[in-house]
C-alpha cells in the first residue's frame, strides 16, 4: 500500500524542457488540469499527496520520479543523465529528508534516472539506458541488495521507442508485468505473466497500479480492455500534455 504522493507542478517554462516527441509545444494551462486531475487520482487511491512549488529553473522536474528511488528501506537520490536535469535532485533532497531517515545518493561517474527502475514486488530492474549508465545501475544495485532485495538489469540502448525502462514496461500485480510488444522477447522478463501492449498503443504500457486501481493514459483502447478483462480496475487519465515532452504517467509522482 502507498500512503504519499510527492509531485511537482510543470512551471511556466515547461514548454523548454527535453523532448524527440515531436507532438508539438505543450500548452502549459491544460497541463496544469491534467496535473491537478493526476493529483485527485492519486487522492482517490488514498494518498497524500506532497505538493511542491514549480521549479522555474527545471522545466524538467515535474518529472520528479526521475530524481529517486524509492523503497520501503530507504529513498536513493539519483544523478540523472541529462546535465540539465542533475540540479532537479538538489531541489528535492529536503523533500526525501523530511520522510526518509536513510537516504542514499548515486555517485559520479554514475547517472541514473528513476524512469528506468522498475520495481516488482522484491525485485528491481534496472534499465541501462541513454540515461542510466552501468555505474550508475552497478550503485543502485548494490545499495538494493544491501537492504535485501534483488535486481537485475535490462538493456534498452538500441531500442529507439523508449527513453526509460519505464516506458516500455510496468509490473502491477500477481507477477503480472505490463510490456510493449518490442520488448516482450528480452530474455530478462521471462517468467512473468506478460501482458503484450501493441505498438500503437505503446505510450499506455507506462501505467501504475496504486492502491488496488491502475492509473492509466487515456485513449488506448486495446490496453484499457485487456487490463480490465484481467479484472484491474482503472483510472483512465488524459496524458496528451505530458507525452509532447517524452513524460510517462508514472514520472509525475513519487509514490511511497
Ligand atoms: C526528459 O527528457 O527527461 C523529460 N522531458 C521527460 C522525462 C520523463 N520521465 C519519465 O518518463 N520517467
Amino acid at each position: 500500500m502507498f500512503r504519499r504522493a510527492i509531485v511537482r507542478p510543470p512551471g511556466a517554462n515547461f514548454a523548454n524542457g527535453l523532448t524527440t516527441s515531436q507532438l508539438g509545444a505543450p500548452d502549459l494551462e491544460l497541463a496544469q488540469q491534467q496535473h491537478e486531475a493526476y493529483c485527485r487520482a492519486l487522492e482517490e487511491c488514498g494518498l497524500e499527496v506532497m505538493q511542491l512549488p514549480p521549479d522555474p529553473s527545471h522545466p524538467d522536474s515535474t518529472f520528479v520520479e526521475d530524481t529517486a528511488v524509492l523503497t520501503t528501506r530507504s529513498a536513493i537520490l539519483t544523478r540523472p543523465g541529462a546535465l540539465s536535469r542533475r540540479g532537479e535532485v538538489v531541489e528535492i533532497r529536503d523533500a526525501i529528508r523530511r520522510v526518509y531517515t536513510v537516504v542514499y545518493e548515486i555517485e559520479p561517474p554514475g547517472t541514473l534516472d528513476g524512469g528506468d527502475v522498475c520495481e516488482a514486488g522484491s525485485h528491481f530492474f534496472i534499465g541501462i539506458s541513454h540515461r542510466t549508465n552501468e555505474e550508475g545501475g552497478r550503485q543502485l544495485s548494490r545499495l538494493l541488495v544491501a537492504d535485501g532485495f534483488t535486481s537485475s538489469t535490462v538493456d534498452i540502448r538500441e531500442n529507439e521507442l523508449i527513453l526509460h525502462l519505464k516506458s516500455g514496461i510496468a509490473y502491477l500485480d500477481r507477477n503480472n508485468l505490463v510490456v510493449m510488444e518490442e520488448l516482450a522477447g528480452k530474455e530478462e522478463l521471462l517468467g512473468y505473466n506478460l501482458i503484450a501492449v501493441p505498438s500503437s498503443e505503446s505510450y499506455a504500457c507506462n501505467c501504475v497500479l496504486v492502491n488496488g486501481r491502475v492509473l492509466i493514459p487515456a485513449q488506448f483502447p486495446r490496453h484499457k480492455s485487456e487490463l480490465s478483462r484481467l479484472g484491474y480496475k482503472l483510472l483512465p487519465l488524459d496524458m496528451s500534455e505530458f507525452r509532447k515532452m517524452d513524460g510517462g504517467l508514472s514520472c509525475l509522482s513519487l509514490r511511497f
